[in-house]
């Protein structure tokens, strides 16, 4: 039967408020999560994801689990171990322990940053190119896409891990012109990776269908997956904005845009 409750962690977030008002045209009821209050959501449970105690209870009965809970940018590695490695370890155990069939889980792009964007003409890059997570971050969204793995070839746990792009309501660089997801296909992506029949485990990757597109929505469209936006109708204005996209430029040379180059940042 098609999922129809659905656990949302990181309901408070960007994606996670965008969702909230996207996903129940779907049929969803959702129950939320996540560390910070959400706004106009009483019903939300405010919680950590190291709080296995709360997760337990938040994942009980639900029939999947969207996960967007955690640090979604470079953040001191402590941090990230808390919160995007452990924190996702806790919530597998959890719909593990409960009996959850199935998690969707928000990987990255930045799990694959560190792999050159595609010129003009050059082939869009594979789903199975090798990870080269680009921060601790990406480190973190390649660690959960094994976790994935492992909880499908051990439990039986499946889960579509989607290596989002970009999803904001518009792009806003000239590189989000390659990875820009718009919201209304961000939630039909979802939509087909909670509801397509015997994922497994799959990765896909998560974006609009864009003229400038790096890489390749194969795996997305098996699953049912029909993107309808483009973001080329905002090129001209960004471009004029911004410049041509210089190649030797890290925003545009790596898949993972400027995060190539940003220096770790370390704890203390
Ligand atoms: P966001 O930072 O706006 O939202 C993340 C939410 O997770 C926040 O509300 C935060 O309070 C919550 N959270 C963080 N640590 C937590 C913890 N330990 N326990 C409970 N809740 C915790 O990020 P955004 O943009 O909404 O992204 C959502 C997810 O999608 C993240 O996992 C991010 O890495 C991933 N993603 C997002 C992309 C995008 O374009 N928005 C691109 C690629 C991946
Ligand atoms: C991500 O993984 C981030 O969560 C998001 O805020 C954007 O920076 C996005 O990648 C991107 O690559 O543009």
């Amino acid at each position: 039967p098609a999922p129809r409750t659905i656990l949302l962690t990181g309901a408070a977030g960007g994606l996670g408020t965008l969702m909230r008002s996207l996903l129940p045209e779907y049929g969803y009821t959702l129950r939320l999560f996540d560390v910070r209050p959400v706004e106009d959501a009483p019903d939300a449970v405010t919680a950590d994801l190291t709080d296995t105690g709360a997760l337990r209870e938040a994942v009980r009965g639900v029939d999947a689990v969207l996960h967007l809970a955690g640090i979604s940018l470079e953040a001191p590695f402590e941090k990230i171990l808390r919160s995007n490695i452990e924190g996702t370890y806790n919530l597998y155990e959890a719909a593990r322990l409960e009996g959850v069939p199935r998690v969707v889980f928000a990987s990255s792009n930045h799990a694959v940053g560190f792999t050159p964007a595609p010129r003009p003409g050059e082939p869009l890059i594979p789903v199975d190119t090798p990870r080269r997570p680009d921060t601790f971050y990406g480190l973190s969204k390649s660690f959960g896409e094994d976790l994935a793995q492992l909880y499908w070839d051990k439990h039986g746990l499946e889960t579509v891990s989607v290596r989002i792009g970009s999803c904001f309501p518009e792009p806003t660089s000239v590189r989000m012109l390659s990875v820009w997801m718009s919201p209304a296909d961000g939630a039909r992506l979802f939509h087909a990776a909670l509801t397509a029949e015997g994922v497994g485990h799959t990765v896909v990757y998560g974006s609009s269908a864009n003229t400038r597109l790096w890489w390749d929505l194969t795996s997305a469209r098996e699953l049912g997956y029909e993107p309808r936006d483009d973001s080329e109708p905002y090129a001209g204005k960004l471009i004029a904005e911004h410049g041509e996209p210089d190649p030797a430029d890290p925003a545009h040379s790596h898949l993972g845009g400027h995060f190539v180059n940003d220096p770790p940042i370390w704890p203390y």
